[in-house]
This record gives C-alpha cells, sequence and structure tokens, in this order.
C-alpha cells in the first residue's frame, strides 16, 4: 500500500516563542525530519494555518481575551477564540526553520477564509473542501502519517477526516505536541482518534 506523510501545521507561530506556543513543539523536529528524509513516502505534504488578518477566529476581532470559549460552530469556527496567529505572510506563518521543507510536494493553506476557520488539512469547519483527499486518492495514497501541531487541534480534525475519507491513518506519537487550551485536551483527543480506528505510534 502506497504511504503519504502529512505534516500539520509545523510553523513559528505554535512554537515555543510564538503566538500560540504549543509546550515542547520543537522537540518534535527530529522525528518530523527523520521522517522527511527517510525517502519512504510516495507523497509528502503538509498544511499551513494562512489566515487573513482580523481573522474571525481571533480573540482580537470580537474585544476577547485568548481562550474565551465562542459558540461559532454554525458560522464554522471552534470553540475558543485563538490569539492572533499565522497571520498571510508574516514571520508567525512561516514554517519552523529546523523542519526540512524542501522535501514538502504539496502544501495545502487553510484558515485563509475570514469567518470560516479550517482546523483540518482536508476542509474547512464549514466542510469546504481544501484538495488534499482528491490528491492523495488520485496517488492510490493507502495509508497516510500524520505529525505536526497541535496534537489536540488541527491533529486531532484532521486525522478524524482522513479516516472518514477511508485512510488508514498512523499518529506519531513523538512527532507531536498539543496545546491542550482545556486540562484534558490531549487525553480526549488521543482516546478518540484511537477509537475511531487510528493507530497511534511511537
Ligand atoms: C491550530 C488553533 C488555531 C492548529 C490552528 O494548528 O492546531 N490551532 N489554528
Ligand atoms: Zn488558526
Amino acid at each position: 500500500m502506497k504511504e503519504a506523510l502529512l505534516c500539520v501545521d509545523l510553523q513559528n507561530d505554535f512554537y515555543e516563542d510564538g503566538a500560540l506556543p504549543v509546550e515542547g513543539a520543537s522537540e518534535i523536529n527530529f522525528q518530523v525530519n527523520k521522517l522527511l528524509h527517510s525517502g519512504d513516502f510516495a507523497a509528502v505534504t503538509a498544511s499551513q494555518d494562512w489566515h487573513p488578518p482580523g481573522h474571525k477566529s481571533f480573540a482580537s476581532s470580537h474585544g476577547e481575551k485568548p481562550f474565551t470559549p465562542y459558540e461559532g460552530d454554525s458560522e464554522g469556527l471552534g470553540q475558543v477564540l485563538w490569539p492572533d496567529h499565522c497571520v498571510q505572510n508574516s514571520e508567525g506563518a512561516e514554517f519552523h526553520p529546523e523542519i526540512s521543507t524542501e522535501y514538502f510536494d504539496l502544501i495545502i493553506r487553510k484558515g485563509q477564509l475570514p469567518e470560516v476557520d479550517s482546523y483540518s488539512a482536508f476542509r474547512d469547519n464549514d466542510g469546504r473542501e481544501l484538495g488534499l483527499a482528491g490528491y492523495f486518492k488520485d496517488l492510490v495514497i493507502g495509508k497516510i502519517l500524520v505529525v505536526g501541531l497541535a496534537l489536540d487541534v488541527c491533529v486531532f480534525y484532521t486525522v478524524q477526516d482522513a479516516l472518514k475519507y477511508g485512510f488508514e491513518v498512523e499518529l506519531i506519537r513523538s512527532a507531536t505536541k498539543g496545546v491542550e487550551a482545556q486540562p484534558g485536551d490531549i487525553a480526549a483527543a488521543l482516546e478518540k482518534m484511537e477509537d475511531k480506528g487510528a493507530v497511534i505510534r511511537e
């Protein structure tokens, strides 16, 4: 079976000095690069969170503090408001300088609509396809190895969508870290992904 690697949101803003920092994020770079250098994959893909300034998922757009709960699901937004992050063309939106991005065959930029968020690399929160599933199907990819940030947000939604589209999914635990916006988010995300059929590999 042909395998693909999918690197979720390995961008400066999700690393320790970024706007929406994930604790220990830089510790995954070694594992991610090992996979990138392996030559094991029929396709190497990456998602890049890519918001216009004033995006509706930003707390600042509502005059609220970051991590305020937000009842915006019907508008394709998540459950909390985020600090401004991954603004298009900003340094925070760039891939981390340690990541071997020269191996990326395809980069999907998501979260570009001002009023809709996109946690999954496959589709916006309101269901609009971003093209990744078709790309994998065309290449007859059967299994996707997922790595990246953040485990309990974009990785979580990406893995569930990959399963929904019928791919086998392996999450590489040593190559992902979570934000834990609410305590227990990481454990809950891992359990749910496993329940739905993802293999969690060390
Ligand atoms: C992400 C929150 C907001 C992520 C993106 O990449 O996990 N989290 N935007
Ligand atoms: Zn975002």
